[in-house]
């Protein structure tokens, strides 16, 4: 269906992440003793739309801290001139217990159905509610009357009521759920007090110079003592996880804390209809909401909920595989496995991936079918990933211990099953590598949307070659023409590799079709654009309004 758009190009548009688009790191061969690169990551090009027709901010953590303020202010400077940055300077261990304890060990777990994985710790809660505040004080200082703030994902689940607090000051009063927002703001110890930024700060801990020194500085529209009117600003948030059903969400301690830390959005985005569907059921069964299916009431105000799948830009790999060099690669590697089939598979090495039920599928492959041994190969990229947390150390041993015993069951003097490459590949490398695969195998357990089913559509014109993708990725609900697997049952899985090994090129050629129609249309900057368009469109009345 064709949408129609409507951006207002008056409008700014601050966008807030946990992590800048900008690397920084220390060189001291570079003007100012310190080098910057802008990420390619998805949500720099989803947002390229966006940029093209309106102002732009980008505010989140640099990923590191220097020694003095000297330093601080040559990189504010840099990052606001060239890449229309703001950071939010955290000290590491607040950084730390924000981001590998509390968002990484806590929410990921949880919101990817891993309970057990769930170590829910009193002291990586103060600092994901210290490292949030430090993000709305920030918001605070560089928003306008009129602008649109969008959160991205949940290491920031609290920043919107935060905002909310610091911009409107005493208006945030309401029926519903006064006591749980006098829990959040106050803090669990019950002795700050709700003006001003110490209200939300962790109890434990006296506010930092840098955080209090933002707070001075702040010329924004809120300020402690003076509220703005309710519906200054819009507040968007997108959830890039999987939102779980109640009976898994029900399990987090501060499960009241994190719902209202969101409704206090003018618009929250999921990947899914489902996870939308859940976010409200939560809402209804925890805090007693009425609830639409678009949307919910609380505190007088229409929150709007909606789905948004994200996308890629499949003109990034078209115009990687058209390079000279990709090209050549490509028929390296074509040469290097003539006659032998490819499976691709590349993911961070987390556990909601599955990659040691990939690994077991392919093995029950084999040993059903040993005609393909020496025939096909699995060529897995597993990209190191947050090796700070225990359970990602855990996992990779797993995976070594897989990997070695299958291949020393089905290798041959010849060739190896399995390529295992525990490490991340350029970007040419992985675009020839899209291209020569016969399938690309994806067996998520949980898995907020999945980009790299559609960047492997985005390489496939010539080949057509099959993907095999777990109903556990939102990506399931889009990219019909795929062989949807139950990645926990590998008797299915081997039976799809079967399958998309043997496809004949009409059958192929015809579920490229429809897939690779749905990747061109459903990109990351269309997915910005409708999101932020709806944000526009919402209107924000003071007191009760209804849903659009
Ligand atoms: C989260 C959600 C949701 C991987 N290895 C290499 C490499 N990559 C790139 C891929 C792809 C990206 O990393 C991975 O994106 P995914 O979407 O597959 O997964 P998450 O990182 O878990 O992302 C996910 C997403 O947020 C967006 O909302 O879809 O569900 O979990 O772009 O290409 N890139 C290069 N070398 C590698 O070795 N160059």
């Amino acid at each position: 269906s064709t949408r129609d758009f409507h951006l207002d190009p008056s409008a700014h548009l601050i966008v807030v992440s946990n992590r800048l688009p900008v690397t920084i790191k220390a060189d001291a061969s570079q003007p100012g003793g310190y080098s910057f690169t802008l990420s390619s990551g998805g949500l720099v090009s989803a947002l390229s739309g966006c940029k093209k027709s309106m102002s732009f901010t980008w505010i989140g953590w640099p990923g590191l801290n220097v020694s003095s303020r000297a330093e601080e202010e040559f990189i504010e400077k840099k990052l606001r001139e060239e890449y229309s940055c703001e950071p939010v300077w955290i000290d590491d261990d607040v950084a730390d217990a924000h981001y590998n304890g509390f968002s990484n060990s806590i929410l990921w777990p949880l919101f990817h159905y891993h309970p057990g994985e769930m170590n829910f710790d009193e002291e990586n809660w103060l600092a994901y509610r210290e490292a949030n505040l430090l993000f709305a004080e920030k918001v605070r200082s560089v928003v306008k009357q009129g602008d649109m703030v969008w959160v991205q994902d949940y290491h920031l689940m609290l920043l919107p009521l935060m905002l909310r607090t610091l911009i409107e000051g005493s208006n945030l009063q309401g029926h519903t759920s006064h006591r749980e927002l006098e829990h959040v703001r106050h803090g669990v110890d019950g002795t700050s007090h709700l003006q001003g930024s110490e209200g939300l700060a962790a109890p434990k801990k006296e506010p930092t110079n840098k955080s209090s020194r933002i707070t001075q500085s702040g010329e924004g529209i809120g300020t402690s003592d003076g509220a703005a009117s309710r519906g200054a600003i819009k507040i968007g948030f997108f959830l890039h996880t999987p939102f779980p059903s109640s009976e898994i969400y029900r399990i987090l301690p501060v499960r009241r804390e994190i719902l209202l830390g969101i409704l206090h959005c003018d618009l929250i985005g999921f990947h899914t209809y489902d996870y939308a569907r859940h976010f409200l059921s939560s809402c209804t069964r925890i805090l007693g909401l009425p609830t639409m299916p678009n949307g919910a009431e609380f505190e007088g105000r229409y929150v709007h909920v909606g789905t948004y799948p994200i996308g890629i830009e499949p003109t990034q790999f078209e115009e990687g595989l058209r390079r000279e060099s990709v090209q050549t690669r490509i028929k390296a590697l074509e040469r290097k496995f003539e006659g032998v089939k490819i499976i691709v598979g590349v993911d961070r090495l987390d556990y909601i991936k599955g990659v040691p039920q990939k690994l077991h599928a392919l093995e029950t492959f084999l040993q059903d079918h040993p005609e393909w041994i020496g025939k096909v190969v699995l060529v897995q990229v597993a990209v190191p990933s947050r090796q700070d947390v225990e359970e990602y150390q855990n996992l990779r041993a797993i995976v070594n211990e897989a990997v070695g015993r299958i291949n020393g069951r089905f290798g041959t003097v010849e060739s190896m099953p399995i390529h295992f490459l525990h490490r991340s590949v350029n970007f040419d490398e992985l675009c020839a590598l899209y291209a020569i695969s016969d399938a690309c195998l994806v067996t998520s357990t949980r898995d907020g949307m999945n980009l790299v089913s559609y960047e492997y559509i985005a390489c496939q014109k010539e080949k057509h070659g099959v993907m095999i993708l777990s109903e556990f990725a939102g990506a399931a609900q889009s990219l019909n023409g795929s062989l949807i697997v139950n990645p926990w049952d590998k008797f299915a899985v081997a039976d799809a590799i079967h399958e998309a090994l043997t496809m004949p090129s009409e059958a192929k050629q015809k579920n490229f079709g429809k897939l690779s129609a749905y990747v061109e249309k459903h990109t990351a900057s269309w997915w910005g654009v409708s999101f932020v368009s709806d944000l526009t469109r919402i209107k924000v009345a003071t007191g009760s309004s209804s849903p659009a």
